[in-house]
């Protein structure tokens, strides 16, 4: 399956992948996870939003959904988002080689646009499953190209009028297990539980000045909105450093974007992430305040726009512990195992209190990275398990991990699916 993937969409130029949501590459993905599970014999759905299930529809009561994403950034790695899909069917792959039969339906998750790469939001497709973004903005977000989402899914048989939360759909899964590779420099075991996705979003920055030409204009007599642009870059980072957080400028768009030109316009996303809501709010701010000081020193007009902001997400801690114990522990115990505290088909509510898990337990770490997974934990029992990633690089083409470290989590998977649904 690996090999298969491998080639869709890599950038020789940059040996990264460019998987835009419904770009050639991320439809060939697409079609080749339906072929996968056709092979399976497992029954694919598609929501209304373009987001993908195959079914291993068997035993009753709420499903264990698993999967991940296939869409990627520019010039992304091969594993963010991809193993967790491959891993969610070779594990399948092993339960059915044991003879195995779930007491209660198995998903795959395809998750649409979770990168947000194409049209700015991440997590689209879940967001949209969950009624997590009002289907009427997501319609309008545009690509780069100016094209609606509403426009490009309508061309791959979708009704952007008929885009929003699935509420059927939701009310049919129990829990929902993300697989993916770690995207920090945390985790030192072949497989972790995640324990917290840390608050992070995204805003626009549009710094409007006047065009003009790059050799005959004096600088008294400019409005370059490039220098309020580079004075919030660094404020950015200055912000940061202060708040604990971490922040990101790595998209911009220059207008007209002559080399002896002075642009008109500068645009500029700010990713901005740290340890609390708080932290976040005054990394902004701070890069704002700076953005809006330079730009009265230049005659520039300087717009804020929130794009998207993700709450802090605390994993379900019976969910997260149950896998810590069945990752870490002994071989996963045979489907006797009596249920503990806010068994996985448990709602939201049942959550217990806090409780450190037993001896030889998996890792159990935060991530600075979002994830679907982070998107569901607000609709149903939502837990993730991380691959070790041993230079911690992601978001670029060196993203790896060890063949050894991905079959531990395809074992660790295919244990926690076992568990999860051996059970009425
Ligand atoms: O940006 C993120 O944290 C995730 O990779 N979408
Ligand atoms: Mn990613
Ligand atoms: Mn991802």
């Amino acid at each position: 399956m690996w090999a298969e993937l491998l080639p869709i969409g890599r950038d020789a130029a940059i040996g990264g992948y460019r998987r835009f949501s419904w770009t050639p590459p991320e439809l060939e993905c697409r079609a080749w996870f339906r072929d996968q599970a056709r092979r399976r014999g497992l029954r694919l759905e598609a929501d209304r939003n373009g987001n993908l299930f195959a079914w291993w529809d068997a035993g009753s009561g709420p499903a264990v959904l698993t999967g991940s994403h296939l869409d990627s950034v520019p010039g992304g790695g091969a594993f963010d988002g991809p193993l967790g899909v491959v891993s969610a069917l070779a594990a399948i792959d092993r339960l059915r080689a044991e003879g195995w039969t779930p007491r209660r339906p198995i998903g795959v998750a395809v998750f649409a646009e979770e990168e947000g790469a194409r049209f700015g939001v991440a997590c689209l497709g879940s967001r949209l499953l969950t009624g997590a973004i009002d289907p009427a903005r997501a319609r309008s977000l545009r690509d780069g190209d100016g094209r609606t989402f509403g426009e490009v899914i309508a061309e791959h048989g979708l009704d952007p009028e008929a885009i929003g939360p699935e509420e059927d759909l939701l009310g049919r899964i129990g829990c929902f297990v993300e697989l993916h590779i770690e995207q920090g420099r945390a985790l030192h075991a072949p497989v972790g539980v995640a324990s917290a996705i840390i608050p992070h979003g995204r805003w626009r920055l549009d710094f409007t000045g006047r065009g003009d030409h790059a050799g005959t204009t004096r600088l008294a007599d400019r409005r370059d909105p490039m220098l309020p642009f580079a004075r919030a870059v660094l404020a950015a980072r200055d912000g940061a450093a202060a708040h604990g957080g971490v922040a990101t400028v790595g998209k911009t768009a220059v207008v007209p974007g002559g080399v002896n030109a002075i642009p008109s316009r500068v645009t500029a996303w700010l990713d901005a992430r740290g340890p609390d809501e708080e932290a976040v709010r005054r990394i902004v701010a701070d890069t704002l305040q700076a953005a809006r000081r330079a730009g009265a020193d230049h005659g520039v007009s300087v717009e804020l726009t929130e794009e998207s902001f993700t709450a802090v997400v605390d994993f379900d801690r019976a969910l997260r512990d149950r896998l810590a114990r069945i990752v870490g522990g002994p071989p996963a115990a045979d489907a006797g195992t009596p249920a503990p505290r806010g068994a996985a088909g448990g709602g939201a509510g049942d959550r217990p209190g806090p409780h450190a898990p037993d001896a030889g337990t998996a890792p159990i770490l935060p991530t600075g990275a979002g994830h679907d997974a982070g998107v569901l934990a607000a609709r149903v029992p939502s837990a993730m398990l991380f691959v070790r990633n041993p230079t911690g690089v992601s978001h670029a083409p060196a993203e790896h991990a060890e063949p050894d470290d991905c079959l531990a989590g395809v074992a660790a998977l295919t244990a926690v699916l076992k568990d999860l649904a051996g059970e009425e």
